[in-house]
């Protein structure tokens, strides 16, 4: 049986990283073979050129920047693919959506979600995409923005309309399942368990094979 392509989104603090130790630790007490990846990957060439832009520390074009998040994907994507094909499952903190949402809302009048999109056309595509959902408010509850470059309201709540547009009306709708991030951290992860052991299901079950952006 093949792996599993898993995908967390969500706005800054929605509870990303947390959700994805506990699954991974859930399914990998269930016996399953799983690898937790996080884009940006900031250890690699790229990720370190991504790594300084955010922490304000060097100037990118915003295209310039698009492309850089898009190729640091695409440098993981051989491996995703390896271990996908010999039965491990991937979870990935962050994907392509988020590339496409956060260019999309600098609201730069050449880079809208149609352009970003492009570069990531012939990814692997997810199974199932997460998007665990919270107000930019709520989120900025939880320990405050901090000083990364698009921590702020303004970015976040537009962050969360294009999101919302990504969810009911885009092409890919239907890889995403969203998931009321405001609540506690068992009830969320509960939930994500659900959708997930019944995604992996129907993946098996149809011996569904694995999509490409
Ligand atoms: N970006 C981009 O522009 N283009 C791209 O292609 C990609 C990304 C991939 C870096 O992201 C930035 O890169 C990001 C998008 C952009 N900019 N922004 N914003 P990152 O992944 O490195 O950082 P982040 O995900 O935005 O932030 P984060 O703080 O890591 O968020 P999180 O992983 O969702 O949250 P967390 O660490 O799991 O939880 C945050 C805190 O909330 C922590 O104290 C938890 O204990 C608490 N928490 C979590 N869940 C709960 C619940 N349910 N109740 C109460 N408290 C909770
Ligand atoms: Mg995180």
């Amino acid at each position: 049986m093949r792996g599993k392509l898993i995908v967390f989104e969500g706005l800054d603090r929605a509870g990303k990283s947390t959700q994805c130790n506990r699954l991974v630790e859930s399914l990998q007490q269930d016996g399953q073979k799983v690898r937790h990846i996080k884009f940006p990957d900031r250890n690699t060439p790229s990720g370190q050129m991504i790594n300084s832009y955010l922490k304000g520390e060097s100037q990118q074009n915003d295209h310039v920047i698009h492309l850089l998040f898009s190729m640091n994907r695409w440098e993981a994507a051989p491996s995703i693919l390896k271990d996908i094909e010999e039965g491990t499952t991937i979870i990935i903190d962050r994907y392509y959506y988020s590339g496409c949402v956060y260019s999309a809302a600098k609201n730069n009048p050449t880079l809208n979600l149609k352009w970003a999109h492009g570069p990531e056309e012939g990814l692997p595509r997810p199974d199932i995409c997460i998007f665990l959902d919270i107000s930019a408010e709520d989120a900025a509850k939880r320990g405050g923005f901090g000083s990364e470059k698009y921590e702020n309201l303004q970015m976040q709540a537009r962050v969360r309309e294009l999101f919302g547009y990504l969810m009911q009306s885009s092409p890919e709708k239907d890889d995403f399942v969203r998931i009321d991030a405001a609540g506690s951290l068992n009830h969320v992860q509960q939930r994500v368990k659900e959708v997930v052991v019944k995604a992996m299901g129907r993946v098996d079950a149809e011996h569904l094979p694995l999509r490409f952006i």
